[in-house]
């Protein structure tokens, strides 16, 4: 029986050592210590063995159990041990290498002056507003006073949806929409996206942008007018920038001015930016006509205000001196990360 446990013993210790995973050492563990188990077939012959002798050989047995025991513990967490070692190694992270080129985007010059316009304007006040592209021709011919025989309504200027309907091509629709909610006085810019069918050139494109803006109160004057748009002047092209107020004509406003600002690379002394001129033009506005203000269901006889209207591009062209506009639509990323 001594000799039986003894090979019994060195068996497990073998097979214990040769299992190389889990599932086969759990299956070493049954087959010697469960209950169809060699040891435990021993203990069952137990009445085998010599009554005196029985206790010592219950010792023996409950020795070898607890030696397979341990081996075979000592032995689970080596194999744990090892997964372990081999998991670190196959998912081993080399620091050293290259990151991947993180590719990240850039603001457009479009939006960084249209952003810097915004800020000027909120800053005094004003109201940032949208409105929608597609346009009835009553908000962005009629409402402003641009007769059906006018010459910006003719089918080479105006991309036609329809008979009414067209592609706006200024942003004046969104604010002819502010004045018809009566709610007043308005403070207002809308910038946006508009339209016009011309040829794609240095200085043309069939999409371009437009900021507008509106002030309708009590007691708006020219001087209102002037004082805001000097100020915008200053904040957009430097403190030191004049403004000059040229007359004009729009059929949305009575009077109307073009403005030039003071060229910002010169100083005014005249260079090939300015064309030797000195000033820059930079937008159009004028004190908003009486009739348009009607037929936007305002009374001209107790409300009166200003507008002007900037286009975008002129602006991102200019205070980043860009010499082409059709740069700004080829959106190619080593051009826009320049400014
Ligand atoms: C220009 C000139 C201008 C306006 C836009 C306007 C809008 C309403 C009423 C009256 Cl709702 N006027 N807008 C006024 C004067 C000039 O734009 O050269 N833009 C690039």
């Amino acid at each position: 029986m001594k000799e039986k446990l003894q090979s019994i013993k060195e068996d497990a210790l073998a097979q214990i050592a040769q299992a190389d995973d889990r599932n086969k050492l759990n299956e070493v563990r049954v087959s010697f210590l469960g209950k169809k188990g060699m040891l435990t077939a021993v203990l069952k012959s137990m009445k085998e063995v010599a009554p005196e002798e029985r206790p010592a050989f219950g010792q023996l047995v409950n020795e070898t159990r607890a030696l397979i025991e341990g081996a075979l513990e000592e032995r689970r967490s080596a194999l744990e041990q090892a997964a372990l070692e081999q998991q670190l190694k196959d998912e081993v992270i080399d620091v050293t290498l290259p990151a991947k080129k993180n590719n990240v985007g850039h603001r457009h010059p479009n939006t960084i002056a249209r952003e810097e316009v915004e800020r000027i304007f909120i800053g005094m006040g004003y109201e940032v507003m949208e409105g929608p592209e597609i346009e009835y021709d009553e908000y962005n011919f009629e409402k402003l006073n641009i007769p059906a025989n006018h010459p910006a309504k003719d089918e080479q200027d105006t991309f036609y949806i329809s008979k009414d309907i067209v592609l706006r091509t200024q942003t004046s629709p969104v604010q002819a929409r502010a004045m018809e909610t009566g709610k007043l006085p308005i403070r207002m810019i809308s910038p946006g996206r508009v339209f016009r069918s011309d040829e794609v050139d240095a200085t043309h494109s069939p999409s371009f942008h437009q900021i507008e803006g509106l002030v309708i109160d009590k007691n708006i004057t020219f001087a209102d007018l002037k004082g805001t748009l000097e100020q915008f002047a200053k904040e957009l092209f430097g403190e030191e920038t004049k403004t000059k107020f040229r007359p004009h004509h729009f059929p949305f406003t009575e009077p109307s001015a073009e403005v030039d600002v003071s060229c910002f690379k010169c100083k005014g002394k005249g260079c090939r930016f300015c064309k030797g001129s000195g000033w820059i033009e930079i937008l159009g506005c004028g004190m908003v006509h009486p009739h348009v203000l009607e037929m936007c269901g305002i009374d001209p006889e107790v409300y009166t205000g200003f507008a002007f209207g900037v286009g975008l591009e002129r602006i991102a062209l200019l205070k980043y001196e860009i010499d082409d506009m059709r740069l700004l639509y080829e959106n190619d990323a080593r051009f826009l990360k320049q400014f």
